[in-house]
C-alpha cells in the first residue's frame, strides 16, 4: 500500500510554486513550508561562532582609543567584543552584548539609565568607582558590579592609573522585546544618597533590613561583590572534595536574599579549575562569554582549539560542546542568559 503522501502527485512545479510566493508575498504572506526546517531546529543553530580575545592583543588598542576620544565625549569609551558570527550588531552572543570599558585618571563618565541590564568585571586597575542608584562602589581587579535595569550609573576614575573592566550587557535581548528606554542626567555625576559600601554592609553579610522586601526590578540589593570574597569561596571548596567533572568548581553569584541570580536577565559565575584538571565534554543552551581572572586555561571545542590568559575573553555559543583544560590554577568569570531561559523552561545541558 502507498503511503497517503505518495497517492497525490505533485500538485505544482517549483516555477509555479515561486510564481505564488511573489504573488502573496505582495501581501505580506510567505509559505511556512520553505522555512520550517529552519524555524524549529533538532538542536540549537546559531550564528554566534565561538571566539577569543587575547587581552595583550586587545590592550594596546584601548590605550589607542584613550588618545583617539575622551571617556567625556565618548559617553562611554568601550570597544565592543564583536562576535565574528555576528559582525555589525554589537553582538557577542546571540541575546548578549560585551565590551571593554577604559577609563582613565581624572574621567568621568557621565549619569544615565536604560532598561537595559550591565554587569562588569573589573580587569585592570584599582580604585576608580562605579556609582548605582545613589551609592558608589570603588572597584578592584576581580570584582563583580551590577547595574540592574533602569538604575543610574555613572563611572570616574579618582586613582593614579587607568581601569579596564569587562561590561555584559542584555542589549540584544531587550532588542529582540523592543524594550528600549533610556534618560541621562542633568547631572555628571548622581547625588550620592547612601556611604560607600553601604550595600555590601546591609545586604551581604546574611543580613537584611528588617522590613525589607524584593525590588520591583527582581534584581539584586547587593550589585558588588567583591573577588577576595569570591576567590576565598572557590580555593575553600577544595578541601570539602573532588570538583565536578564538567564543570570544577563552580558556583553562581546570587542574590542574597532570594537565591535567584543578581539581575533577571543574566546569569554570572565563577569557576576554579585546580592545575592539571581538565573538564569532561559540556555543553548547554546559553551562550557563555568567559573571562579568565587567574592562569591558564586551554579551550578544546570540536573545530579549534586557544589558549587563554588572564584578562582574555572568550565565547562559548549555544549548544557547543567544549572542554578546559587548566595548565595552572584558574579561576574563570562567565556570565550568559541562563536565569532568562530557565524561568521560561528552556534551558537544558548536556553532559556527554
Ligand atoms: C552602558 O551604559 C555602559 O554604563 C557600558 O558603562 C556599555 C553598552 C551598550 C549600552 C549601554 C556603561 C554599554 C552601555
Amino acid at each position: 500500500m502507498n503511503h497517503p503522501s505518495q497517492m497525490h502527485a505533485p500538485v505544482a512545479d517549483r516555477a509555479a510554486r515561486e510564481a505564488f510566493y511573489a504573488r502573496i508575498g505582495a501581501d505580506n504572506l510567505a509559505p511556512l513550508w520553505e522555512q520550517l526546517h529552519n524555524l524549529v531546529t533538532r538542536t540549537p543553530r546559531s550564528d554566534c561562532q565561538p571566539a577569543h580575545w587575547s587581552y595583550a592583543k586587545v590592550r594596546p588598542y584601548l590605550t589607542e582609543a584613550t588618545e583617539l576620544i575622551t571617556a567625556e565625549e565618548a559617553e562611554r569609551r568601550v570597544l565592543i567584543l564583536e562576535n565574528p558570527g555576528l559582525r555589525g550588531k554589537a553582538a557577542i552572543t546571540t541575546s548578549l552584548y560585551a565590551g571593554l570599558q577604559a577609563i582613565l585618571p581624572g574621567e568621568v563618565a557621565r549619569a544615565h539609565r536604560h532598561s537595559q541590564a550591565a554587569l562588569r568585571l573589573i580587569l585592570e586597575g584599582d580604585g576608580a568607582y562605579t556609582s548605582v542608584d545613589g551609592e558608589k562602589t570603588i572597584m578592584r581587579r576581580g570584582d563583580f558590579v551590577t547595574t540592574p535595569s533602569w538604575t543610574w550609573h555613572d563611572h570616574g576614575n579618582e586613582s593614579n592609573g587607568p581601569m579596564i573592566w569587562l561590561d555584559g550587557l542584555d542589549v540584544q535581548l531587550v532588542a529582540a522585546l523592543d524594550a528600549s528606554f533610556a534618560e541621562s542626567s542633568p547631572a555628571d555625576r548622581q547625588e550620592l544618597r547612601r556611604p560607600v559600601g553601604d550595600s555590601l554592609l546591609r545586604y551581604g553579610n546574611g543580613l537584611a533590613p528588617v522590613d525589607w522586601t524584593p525590588t520591583a526590578n527582581r534584581a539584586s540589593p547587593l550589585f558588588c561583590y567583591p573577588y577576595e570574597r569570591t576567590r576565598a569561596s572557590l580555593m575553600g571548596m577544595q578541601t570539602a572534595g573532588a570538583p565536578d567533572p564538567h564543570l570544577g568548581y563552580k558556583l553562581r553569584y546570587v542574590d542574597p536574599l532570594t537565591g535567584r541570580s543578581p539581575m533577571p536577565t543574566m546569569g554570572a559565575f565563577a569557576q576554579l579549575l585546580p592545575k592539571g584538571f581538565s573538564t569532561a565534554p559540556y555543553r548547554c543552551s546559553s551562550g557563555t562569554v568567559f573571562a579568565v581572572l587567574e592562569g591558564r586555561v586551554e579551550v578544546i571545542l570540536d573545530d579549534r582549539t586557544f589558549e587563554a590568559e588572564p584578562n582574555d575573553v572568550f565565547v562559548i555559543p549555544s549548544w557547543a560542546a567544549h572542554r578546559l583544560a587548566a595548565r595552572e590554577d584558574a579561576i574563570l568569570f562567565s556570565f550568559s542568559d541562563r536565569p532568562v531561559q530557565e524561568v521560561l523552561g528552556l534551558w537544558r545541558e548536556s553532559r556527554d
